[in-house]
């Protein structure tokens, strides 16, 4: 690698803490079994079609003697899968590490350009020089990444075929809840054709909506949202110095509000809109929209027309008549598919939509800003969802706030000034170097995935858990896949997913957050929580995301 930061070399030396449980190598890890396992919804529909890996029980590691692990010297592959999370390459480092502890002989490969990589039989060889070139950094750029899905029985086939000539014993997926819905196909495909290959997943987004009891959090969402909060307090300063703006920033996440919650707790801004209320609510765009108007109203009255307003990517899949609109989107897309890849402009392909669209919604499609509906209607990523990172919901926003500021002004009703700008931060934290929370979390994930292929599982989701606690006494084992899974409509069709962890509205986070909200909204509580810190005091290095904290206080 040519060029080098000087945070990079010296972050080369971070040496990532180790859980106790997986130290002192493979034949002093104990694996134990527990009990059966249930999808946690539509448990027949899921039963029969994962007829080879259902059911399996949950697995933990403990201190004691292990005589299967690592015996004879085995071949592994990783991929890694979807959207770019800070933490991926010591992922990559802390199964390198694990497989070469419990034998020397071990191999891993890294398939290029995500699961295509698999179909091409394109891969590279993991070796420890290069991979010290990655150790602690982010991006996935040593293997980078891809959204190819593996659905089809030839690309199953295709699969079966590649790990075979490559001599692959297991290959290890590092992914979103997509992604390993479809690790899970694989290994229900590898096991039915009784191969003895083992597939393992890793949580990874920067979503944060990849957890459950078992797995706290996905890695990357505390980096991303180290990231997204340092900017947006850098915003709230600039906002707080100018007094002239208000900043509508939509931040990444897909559906969930993870990132946008725990970024307002970061920063406490005046408004923070958070996906899933606004659906239990069952807001209309209308509501949302007064519901912002009447904060810049309050606030103006004070004589502030500046302010900060959060707004999840995924806010316009939530909203009731979105909602509505997008679902039957996505089934008219995918039922004419064919017809609309003819039609080469957006203009004629959103008229033959809104045809084929009952009237109600044709007449919704219409009615949103041109850009809106043309970007409602860009194609579907190869899982089925809308790529909602390319909607502006902050720019419709804006204007239907400023229409309605207008009307309030025509009676005399506001006497403000408003004036906006957008930002959208989400790529941008996608690649940052991992926090040592990250780094540490990820390198665990990694070794604790070597563990669970060393011991022949197939059909489990790497854990590590108790995170709140130092990570010595983190605590490793594997969930499995199927665990997680129920039905949804996806290309128009029922499909098994991981059910996506969305926010939970009796949660602690979202109670600590409406505890606090309205003072946010008037006062100016802003918080500037500056760059993440690699080196310094525990305190500001090793601080974990408030949704962590907040979660696990519960218990
Ligand atoms: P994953 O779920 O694959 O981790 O991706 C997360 C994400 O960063 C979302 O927050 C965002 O909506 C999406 O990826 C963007 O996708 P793309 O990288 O294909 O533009």
């Amino acid at each position: 690698m040519a060029n080098v930061s000087e945070l990079q070399i010296e972050r080369r030396k971070f040496k990532p803490v180790l859980p106790d449980v997986l130290k002192n190598g493979s034949a002093s890890i104990k694996l134990v079994k527990g009990k059966a396992t249930q999808s946690v919804a539509d448990q027949d529909e899921i039963k029969k079609i994962f007829k080879n890996i259902y059911g399996l029980p949950e697995v933990r590691f403990k201190k004691g003697t292990n005589a299967v692990a690592a015996k004879k010297a085995i071949k592994v592959a990783v991929v890694l899968s979807g959207g770019q999370a800070p933490g991926g390459h010591n992922v990559i480092a802390g199964l390198f590490d694990g497989l070469k502890e419990a034998n020397s002989e071990n191999t891993l490969i890294g398939y290029l350009g995500g699961p295509s990589g698999i179909l091409e039989n394109k891969y590279k060889e993991i070796s420890k020089e290069l991979l010290c070139e990655y150790r602690n950094t982010g991006g996935f750029d040593f293997i980078q990444s891809g959204r190819t899905k593996i659905e089809t029985p030839e690309q199953f086939s295709l699969t079966k075929a590649n790990l075979l000539t490559s001599k692959v014993d297991a290959l290890v997926v590092v992914g979103g809840d997509d992604s390993n819905t479809n690790a899970a196909m694989i290994a229900e495909y590898l096991k039915k054709e009784n191969l003895g290959k083992c597939v393992v997943g890793v949580p990874k987004t920067i979503d944060g909506d990849l957890k459950n009891k078992y797995i706290e959090t996905s890695f990357g969402f505390d980096t991303a949202t180290k990231i997204y909060s340092e900017l947006v307090g850098n915003i709230c300063r600039d906002v707080n110095s100018a007094q002239k703006y208000w900043h509508f920033v939509r931040l990444m996440g897909r559906s969930a509000s993870h990132i946008t919650l725990e970024v307002g707790f970061k920063t406490q801004p005046n408004i923070v809109l958070v996906g899933e209320e606004i659906l239990a609510k069952n807001m209309k765009l209308a509501k949302v929209v007064e519901n912002i108007v009447d904060v810049i109203i309050r606030r103006s009255q004070a004589g502030k027309n500046f302010g900060v307003v959060l707004v999840p990517e995924g806010l316009i899949e939530f909203i009731p008549e979105m909602k509505e609109l997008i679902s039957v989107l996505n089934d008219t897309l995918a039922e004419n598919a064919d017809a609309v890849a003819k039609l080469s402009s957006i203009r004629d392909k959103k008229e033959f939509v809104c045809s084929k669209l009952p009237k109600e919604l044709s007449d919704l499609m219409k009615s949103l800003p041109a850009d809106i509906a043309s970007q409602l209607m860009l194609d579907r990523d190869p899982h089925g969802n809308v790529q909602v990172s390319l909607i502006e919901t902050e720019k419709l926003l804006i204007e239907m706030v400023h229409k309605k500021l207008s009307e309030l002004k025509k009676e005399n009703k506001y006497k403000g000034k408003f004036s906006a700008i957008t930002h959208f931060f989400g790529y941008e934290g996608r690649c940052g170097i991992p926090s040592n929370f990250d780094a540490n979390y990820t390198y665990a994930l990694g070794y604790n995935a070597a563990m669970l292929v060393i011991n022949g599982l197939t059909g489990y989701l790497s854990s590590v858990r108790n995170l709140v606690k130092s990570p010595e006494q983190w605590e490793c084992g594997g969930i499995p896949l199927t665990m997680m899974m129920n039905i949804e409509r996806r290309h128009g069709r029922e499909k098994p997913v991981i059910q996506k962890a969305l926010v939970d509205l009796d949660g602690k986070p979202f109670k600590e957050f409406v505890k606090n909200r309205d003072e946010w909204a008037v006062s100016e509580s802003y918080i500037f929580p500056g760059p993440i810190q690699y080196f310094g005091p525990a305190d500001v290095t090793d601080m974990m995301t408030r949704t962590l904290r907040y979660e696990q206080s519960e218990k």
